[in-house]
């Protein structure tokens, strides 16, 4: 078994030495990998933030200079450190300094608040915790505060810690990082109760990030549009902005997806690829109506995060003047990807193709036994770059993961004789608002902590905008109904993100069960979709 970090388990040696062997892992690390990147496209512009403009040059001096701070603060190989910065090159220059120093990043959305946060350094026990000051009005350093991490480094007026920028040091000779180590821990979406941490190792975040560039055919032309929060799997690496870098191209970063805010920098920036969640895609394609800007630049949008309507994917190259391509991936590993070449109709209909041809891929009943080619059933998946086990959870991993090795991704597809994928829906106890995931667990015992909820199952109603709506479905304790409103500022309080929150909230008398005493989310939803 490789080592990857205390914690978390690896790829078998000899299957480890075939990736090896066929070239998906190369022995790099994403520090190394800058470092040619800067020896490549020196005075290339790498990163541009609104109107600031770093040169590949700059961005590896930058990243030298932060790894060397980062050491003479004491954070060292292996330390976690829970990273939750937006859109900024701040972002990008720390990621590159912690890879240097064989840090691991856990990569926090900028949405997640206490709850989210604790569990994050809990989970990972994380030394450090890297924040803006402000940001969409939340102030981070009151969180920082009830954390008790020792570093808390703050992009922007740091309060009583430590300013990020001051994090520099003499560029120095490093010691070397292990290409088998852990490069970044990525949060799940998609497990029972808590979210749970994905190791990606540099050797396989390298490969998917390289290979996804070759799919999406990324030149030193290109230039990508960050949309999404950076520290999603897919805007970071498929290929997003460790694809892009690879390439020689630039990294635009946009401090929000919408429309208002996009359009103006493709236009500016001359961006050719970007990547959204569905219903980004539709604001954008609405947007066209009205929108004066000039999006001719634009050669491909990536849509992925949730099953996108067929009607938009066709309706995306005539509004917005670009191919579409679907993207089914997974934090956790496997990406599927429709083609460049590929006919409309796969385009619009399926959710693509493995990208890496040593995806192995299983199609099973729930008795796990593969289905006939075209039946649904639920998806298995290992490879070149899908981990082998979540970072310290071995109970968890014992069945969430097949005996060899296979993630069972507890998402229904059916595989079409070309290899792409249709998703038909899941068996996992997950939320997707839009691409957001939401366990339904974690959000459960949260509003079970309210006085008023005695029985509470949190459900996805189909939404048209959305694709699911966050749906509570409770029963009271006590003569009082609780209001959605009191609800959300309860799971607020508990420092609960927002887009778990319930959109909606249904009383009921009791919870329908199943023949072994389950909560039933199917007669539920079943019920809930009928009225
Ligand atoms: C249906 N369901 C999809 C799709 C993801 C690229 C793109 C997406 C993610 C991502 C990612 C879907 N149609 N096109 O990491 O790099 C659902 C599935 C899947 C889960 C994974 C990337 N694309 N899904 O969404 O880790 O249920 O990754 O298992 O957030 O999203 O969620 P996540």
């Amino acid at each position: 078994m490789t080592v990857l970090i205390e914690g978390a388990v690896g790829w078998p040696d000899e299957v480890a030495a075939t990736y090896r062997e066929r070239g998906y892992w190369r022995g790099d690390t994403l520090g190394d990998l800058l470092r040619t990147w800067a020896e490549r496209s020196g005075d290339d512009i790498a990163v541009v933030d609104g109107d600031e403009r770093i040169s590949y040059r700059d961005l590896d001096h930058r990243v030298d200079v932060r790894a060397a701070g980062l050491l003479d603060l004491g954070v060292t190989r292996d330390d976690r450190v829970v990273v939750q910065l937006p859109n900024t090159p701040e972002f990008v220059v720390l990621l590159f300094a912690m890879a240097r120093i064989g840090a691991v990043p856990v990569m926090a959305l900028p949405a997640h608040r206490r709850s989210e946060i604790t569990h994050l350094v809990e989970l990972s026990g994380a030394v450090g915790y890297v924040i803006p000051a402000v940001y969409q009005g939340f102030d981070h350093r009151t969180l920082a505060a009830e954390l008790g991490v020792e570093h808390v480094l703050v992009a922007g007026d740091p309060g009583p810690y430590t300013d990020l920028s001051t994090v520099v040091g003499e560029r120095r000779e490093l010691p070397p990082v292990d290409p088998e180590s852990v490069a970044v821990l990525l949060i799940s979406g998609g497990t029972t109760g808590r979210p749970k941490l994905i190791p990606r190792t540099h050797d396989d975040y390298a490969y998917n990030a390289r290979a996804s560039a070759e799919v999406c055919g990324f030149t030193a032309a290109d230039r990508y549009l960050v949309a999404l929060p950076i520290a999603h799997n897919f805007p970071l690496a498929c290929p997003g902005l460790l694809g892009i870098l690879g390439v020689g191209g630039t990294a635009v970063l946009a401090p929000a997806p919408s429309p208002d805010v996009a359009f103006s920098l493709i236009q500016q920036e001359k961006v050719t690829v970007t990547a959204l969640v569905p219903p980004m895609a539709r604001m954008w394609v609405e947007a066209t109506e009205w929108a004066e800007e000039d999006l001719s630049s634009l050669r491909l949008l990536q849509v992925g995060g949730a099953k996108m309507d067929p009607d938009l994917a066709r309706a995306v190259p005539p509004a917005l003047g670009c191919a579409v391509q679907q993207v089914f991936g997974m934090a956790e590993g496997l990406l599927n990807y429709t083609r460049l070449g590929d006919a409309p109709d796969l385009v619009e209909n399926t959710q693509g193709r493995p990208l890496s041809p040593d995806d192995e891929i299983r199609v099973v009943d729930p008795e796990g036994r593969d289905v006939a080619l075209g039946a649904v059933g639920e998806l298995l998946t290992r490879g070149p770059y899908t981990l082998r086990g979540y970072y310290r959870a071995e109970q968890y991993n014992a069945t969430a993961f097949t005996p060899d090795g296979f993630y069972r991704s507890g998402d229904l597809v059916r595989q079409l004789p070309s290899g792409h994928l249709i998703v038909e829906g899941r068996i996992k106890d997950v939320i997707n608002r839009g691409g957001e995931k939401v366990p339904a667990g974690e959000l459960e015992d949260l509003l079970l902590a309210h006085p008023a909820v005695a029985q509470a199952a949190a459900i996805g109603l189909p939404d048209d905008t959305l694709g699911e709506l966050v749906c509570a479905v409770v029963v009271v304790a006590g003569d009082r109904r609780p209001k959605l409103k009191e609800l959300r500022a309860h799971l607020a309080d508990l420092g609960l993100a927002r887009f778990k929150q319930p959109d909606k909230l249904v009383v009921v008398d009791e919870l329908p069960l199943t023949a072994v005493g389950k909560i039933s989310k199917r007669d539920l939803v079943a019920r809930l979709t009928d009225r």
